[in-house]
C-alpha cells in the first residue's frame, strides 16, 4: 500500500502526539495528579497510527487498556480527553470513565472492557450489526497476547468465524502480560497461527513498523469490509514502561529493552522520512514542538475545568426507564 509522503508526516506527528500525551501522563500520575491507575503505550505508536491510518468513519473499535494514543485517533480530542484523565466534568465521559472507560461511541471508540477477553466475544454484536445493515463497516477488536489466552477469546473467534462476521481481532504483543513473558505462556512462536484452527487467516508482523501496520491492516480490513469474513492480526512490538504507572518492572532483563529501544517505531519512521528527503530534520522537529503545544493546552484545559458537581453523581450511569425504574 502506498502512502503518500504528507501521509507519513501526519503519522510521524500522530506518533509523537501519542507519546508525549503519555510521556506527559507518566509525569502527572508520578507527581499524584492523575486518580487511579493508567497503563501507557509507550513505545507501541506505529501499531495504533498504522492501525488508525485504515480505520473509516462507522467502524467499531474495541481498545484495550493501553490505547489513549487510538482513543485521541478516533476523534476524541486531547483536552476531552486529558479532561476525562483528571477526572473533570469536561472529560470525554463527564470525568466518569478514566482511563479504562473513556469512549465515544459516537465516534466508533467503543472503549475497554475491564475483564480481559470479555471484549473479544462482544466485539460480534458490533460486527453482527454491520453485517445485517451490510453497510461496509468492521468490528475491531485490540487486546493483548496476555488476553489472547483467554478462553472467551477463542469463542469469539470461532462465532465470528462460524457466522462470517465483519470482526477483525489484533493482538498487540508486546511481549508480556503483566509479568509473564509472552514465551512462557504460549507454545507457538506467532499467536496469528491460532487463526488457522477458525478458517480465517491470521498474520502477523513488525508492529514497531507504522508501514508494516498500514501494509497489514489495509489488507485485511478491506478483505473483511468486502464480506471475506473475519481475520486475526498480530503486532509484535514491546511496552517501554512497567505495565503500569508505578510498576518497578525486575521481570524483564536490561539488555531486552535496550534491544527495543533500538526498533523505536517513530525514529524507524524519522529514518525514513531523512532517508527519503521527504522533509528536513528542522520540519521534524517543528512537527513535533507542535505536539507539545497541543498537550500543553490540553493540561491547562484540565486543570482549569471543574469537577462534575455532586448532583450528577448517578447522571449517566443507570438508564432510566420511563416511570422512573432503573435498569
Ligand atoms: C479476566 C482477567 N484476568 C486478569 C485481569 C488482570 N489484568 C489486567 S491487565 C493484565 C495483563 C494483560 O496483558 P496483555 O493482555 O498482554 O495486555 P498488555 O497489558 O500487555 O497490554 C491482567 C492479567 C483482568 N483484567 N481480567
Amino acid at each position: 500500500m502506498k502512502v503518500p509522503n504528507e501521509d507519513l508526516i501526519k503519522l510521524y506527528g500522530e506518533m509523537w502526539l501519542i507519546r508525549l500525551f503519555e510521556k506527559r501522563l507518566s509525569d502527572l500520575f508520578a507527581k499524584g495528579v492523575l486518580p487511579g491507575f493508567i497503563h501507557l503505550g509507550i513505545g507501541q505508536e506505529a501499531f495504533m497510527a498504522g492501525t488508525h491510518y485504515n480505520i473509516k468513519p462507522g467502524d467499531s473499535v474495541g481498545t484495550s487498556h493501553r490505547e489513549h494514543g487510538l482513543l485521541l485517533g478516533l476523534g476524541i480530542s486531547p483536552n476531552a480527553l486529558m479532561a476525562e484523565l483528571y477526572g473533570k466534568a469536561t472529560g470525554s465521559n463527564k470525568g466518569k470513565g478514566g482511563s479504562m472507560h473513556a469512549c465515544s461511541p459516537k465516534n466508533g471508540a467503543l472503549g475497554c472492557n475491564g475483564i480481559l477477553g470479555d471484549a473479544q466475544t462482544i466485539i460480534n454484536g458490533y460486527a453482527f450489526s454491520h453485517k445485517f445493515r451490510n453497510d461496509g463497516n468492521i468490528a475491531i477488536t485490540i487486546f493483548g497476547d496476555g488476553a489472547a489466552n483467554r478462553g472467551d477469546v477463542h469463542e469469539g473467534m470461532n462465532l465470528a468465524s462460524v457466522l462470517n462476521l465483519p470482526t477483525v481481532f489484533i493482538i498487540v504483543n508486546n511481549g508480556y502480560g503483566i509479568s509473564m513473558s509472552s514465551k512462557d505462556s504460549s507454545n507457538i512462536q506467532d499467536l496469528s497461527a491460532r487463526a488457522q484452527s477458525y478458517g480465517m487467516p491470521g498474520i502477523s508482523a513488525d508492529g514497531n513498523d507504522v508501514l508494516a501496520v498500514i501494509e497489514a491492516t489495509g489488507e485485511a480490513f478491506k478483505r473483511t469490509r468486502e464480506g471475506g469474513g473475519p481475520c486475526v492480526l498480530e503486532f509484535k512490538t514491546y511496552r517501554h514502561q512497567g505495565h503500569f504507572e508505578g510498576d518497578p518492572v525486575t521481570y524483564r532483563p536490561k539488555e531486552e529493552l535496550e534491544m527495543w529501544l533500538k526498533k523505536d517505531p517513530i525514529k524507524r519512521l524519522e529514518a525514513i522520512i531523512l532517508e527519503k528527503g521527504i522533509a528536513a530534520p528542522e520540519k521534524l522537529l517543528e512537527v513535533k514542538n507542535e505536539q507539545i503545544a497541543v498537550i500543553d493546552a490540553a493540561q491547562k484545559f484540565a486543570e482549569e475545568s471543574p469537577y462534575p458537581d455532586i448532583s450528577e453523581t448517578y447522571t449517566d450511569v443507570y438508564f432510566e426507564l420511563e416511570g422512573g425504574a432503573l435498569k
